[in-house]
């Protein structure tokens, strides 16, 4: 696949801002944007939304960053570093969403937004409180360039059941009359054995991703990966079309470079752009 431009050593590279939760086992949330983005060769700034204490297995428990904390970190790199791009991944509660969205309203951003509503681990262990779907449909969502939710985040944000091309296109309306300028309907949670469709919608257009579905356990991080892997994309400049084409391609390979890991599910991994796995 052909990847994103490198700047020479010693030149700054592009940079993201990614606001997302951290995983103790390094396979998602901040982890995993961080891996995508070191072999992307694209810097990420980070302000970490959560603490989860998570392994292969399951997620524990999390311990939140208080919401002022969240909106400071963003307040004090995006400024000094500067950023062509962001993501959001896991933010847990209104409260944090609610940071978020004014600090990037304060700040006046107008780079590239991909939202990842992310609500709950591979393992249907929680990450997003119900009572803060309201402040993520209200206050993040119209402040989105693209939005990424899964079918289960689908099922909590618009109440659809997606299950075939029809309901998924449903689905897209009713995620982009939310106000973001693009919605993304993964279909990697779709019933098919061979693929894994998404489908992009801008209110005028549906464009439809379709990809081969990779057979493994080992997909921890996965949307993690695609959204980073987008913001990566947008942040060089690419239009919402062409990253998430991009990004679709980058987790694909991901997923074919996948490890096990401990006892549970292992990671997407990036790490086949070092040529250690994978294609
Ligand atoms: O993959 C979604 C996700 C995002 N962020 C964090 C996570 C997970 C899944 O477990 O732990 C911190």
């Amino acid at each position: 696949m052909g990847f994103l431009p490198l700047a020479p050593p010693g030149a700054t590279p592009v940079r993201i801002l990614t606001v997302a939760g951290s995983d103790s086992g390094g396979g998602a949330g901040i982890q995993a944007d961080m891996r995508t983005c070191a072999l992307l060769g694209v810097h990420a700034c980070v302000a970490v939304s959560a603490v989860t204490v998570q392994n292969t297995v399951g997620v524990k428990s999390f311990h939140e960053v208080p919401p002022d904390t969240v909106a400071a970190q963003i307040a004090a790199v995006v400024p000094d570093i500067g950023i062509q791009a962001a993501k959001t991944g896991m933010l847990a509660s209104a409260p944090i969403i609610t940071a978020v969205a004014d600090t990037w309203r304060e700040l006046g951003m107008t780079v590239p937004l991909v939202v990842d509503p992310v609500s709950a681990s591979m393992h249907g262990d929680a990450l997003l409180a119900e009572s803060a779907l309201d402040a993520l449909r209200d206050k993040l969502f119209p402040l989105a360039t693209l939005v990424t939710p899964n079918l289960h985040e689908v099922r909590l944000l618009v109440g659809i059941e997606v299950v075939d091309a029809a309901s998924q296109r449903a689905a897209a309306r009713a995620l982009h009359a939310l106000g973001p300028q693009w919605a993304l309907v993964k279909g990697g949670h779709l019933p098919s054995a061979q693929h894994s469709p998404d489908l992009l919608y801008d209110g005028t257009d549906f464009l439809e991703f379709p990809g081969p579905r990779v057979a493994t356990a080992d997909d921890h991080g996965a949307g993690d990966t695609l959204a980073a892997a987008a913001a990566a994309a947008l942040a060089h400049g690419f239009g919402v079309v062409d990253a998430v084409a991009f990004a679709k391609r980058w987790v694909t390979e991901c997923l074919r470079a996948a490890y096990p890991l401990g006892r549970g599910h292992g990671p997407v991994s990036p790490l086949f752009r070092l040529g250690l796995h994978g294609s």
